[in-house]
């Protein structure tokens, strides 16, 4: 579909939200689902978009598109449960009450990283919702909205428009953002990125949901289990190459554990099959740009005048010259260093000795991020005093298990300059809905809230 404006696209938007919140959510909730089955019938073909595009594992791939499906289940089973609740009111014969009503369109704005689930998590709920929504996808993955788009046409009857697509970039978002018959942007991507547009959105006083960048820490306790630690890790720092934003980008390990786990990381690294992520044998793919290799690059070079043990990092020759393989890096620090405090998305683990827990809670939750974060441990003091409240500051808090990889059942997102939105399961939901306080009055007088008199005759 084309559009000879930018107006012109919104009110399509506009005009199809008013014919969608007609339907009664739980009926919004069938067509949801038929989505999803629709997806479930394509995806081995969806996820080989995704791995042409993004350049992800032909196993990530597919379970990018079942985090989709999920998404969809998961919306019909909530298109009967938008509960609002009901409050006992302090005046007779009256009612108090919360309704939930759609909010409008919702304009998104995806990364090149997650083309489809990113997608799902926000349209699955807006639209369950009673919502519309205006999609701009990274300019990497046109091709992964091409074909959710084409999807969703199928089995929209009436409701095509539901789904527009804007592609572009810079110009494209801030246009969006701007835009005041938009009430809710929900943008995944870089800090910096967040911070560009969220003023653009709040000048109008419309409402954001952010999921910005991460720079995810996990503990290694001298009770871990090193086996299942070294995989959980490396899963996490290398896995995607080091592209998600829940990658894991440092590591503090006990000193008692140290030298046993660093021998088990870098024998576990060196099994890693890096290689055409269409073959189904390979666990790495390339960096999604040569951008991307610079920056990794150009970390690795500062890091080199530094008293630091760098392992890994460099390019890795495949077959195809122009594209960014890379070995992942592993850097081992004695202090915290600069770059570390900065989210580099590319595969580089810093990794650090601690003695006390507390400094290395410390050490984690001392960046300007906080999305995901992780402990090994088998001793339940270790992982209890990381979920308490001196614990992780971040959205994603896991134990035994790496920072990356999220279920959708659990609101997704992170604090700081993360961004504080939750996207995904648990009740993200209520972001994409407005909320109306009802107060029924069905008796024959009219009582005032706290005993105020008026009239008194
Ligand atoms: C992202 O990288 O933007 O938890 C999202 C995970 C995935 C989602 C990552 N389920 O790693």
């Amino acid at each position: 579909m084309k559009f000879n404006s930018h107006d012109e696209l919104v009110n399509t938007s506009k005009e199809a939200q008013k014919k969608w919140r007609l339907i009664p959510a739980p009926k919004r909730g069938e067509i949801i689902r038929e989505f999803g089955n629709e997806l479930r019938n394509q995806k081995a073909d969806l996820a080989r978009v995704i791995t042409k595009e993004a350049r992800k594992i032909v196993s990530e791939a597919e379970g990018e598109v079942q985090e989709a499906i999920d998404m969809c289940d998961f919306a019909t089973g909530l298109s009967r449960q938008l509960y609002g609740l009901t409050m006992p009111s302090e005046r007779p014969d009256h009612r108090l009450q919360e309704l939930w009503q759609p909010l409008g369109i919702v304009g998104c704005i995806t990364a090149f990283n997650f083309p489809m689930a990113v997608f799902a998590w926000n349209f699955c709920l807006a639209s369950v919702c009673g919502n519309s929504i205006i999609w701009k996808p990274s300019p990497h993955a046109t091709g992964c909205a091409d074909a959710i788009k084409k999807i969703w046409d199928k089995v929209a009857g009436d409701h095509k428009e539901l789904v527009l697509i804007l592609n572009g970039g810079n110009e494209e978002a801030i246009a969006l953002c701007k835009n005041s018959n938009i009430p809710l942007i929900s943008a995944t991507g870089s800090t910096q990125m967040g911070k560009e547009l969220a003023p653009l959105v709040s000048a109008r006083l419309g409402r954001t949901l952010l999921e910005l960048g991460g720079n995810n820490a996990a503990i290694v306790c001298s009770t871990a289990d090193l086996d299942l630690t070294v995989k959980g890790v490396t899963f996490s720092a290398a896995g995607t190459t080091g592209q998600r934003c829940t990658t894991l980008r440092r590591a503090f390990v006990h000193a008692d554990i140290y030298e046993e786990f660093m021998e088990k990381l870098y024998a576990y690294y060196a099994t890693l099959k890096i290689g055409d992520p269409s073959d189904a044998t390979s666990q790495l793919g390339p960096l999604i740009s040569e951008k991307s290799f610079n920056d990794m690059q150009n970390v690795l070079i500062s890091l080199k005048e530094k008293d630091v043990k760098i392992h890994g990092g460099q390019r890795f020759e495949v077959s195809d010259p122009k594209e960014f393989y890379v070995m992942p890096a592993i850097v081992e620090v004695d202090k915290v260093e600069d770059e570390m405090l900065a989210e580099t998305f590319a595969p580089i683990l810093y990794v650090k000795k601690f003695t006390e827990l507390k400094d290395a809670i410390h050490m984690q939750n001392n960046v300007k991020q906080g999305l995901s974060s992780s402990i090994f441990t088998n001793d339940f003091r270790e992982s209890e005093l990381f979920l308490s409240s001196e614990g992780s500051d971040c959205g994603i808090a896991n134990v035994n298990i790496g920072t990356s990889g999220a279920e959708i059942g659990g609101a997704f997102g992170g604090e700081k300059e993360t961004g504080g939105g939750r996207e995904s399961g648990s009740d993200a939901w209520k972001n994409y809905m407005r909320r109306v306080t009802a107060t029924v009055n069905y008796g024959k007088d009219l009582p005032l809230a706290q005993g105020v008199e008026f009239d008194e005759s």
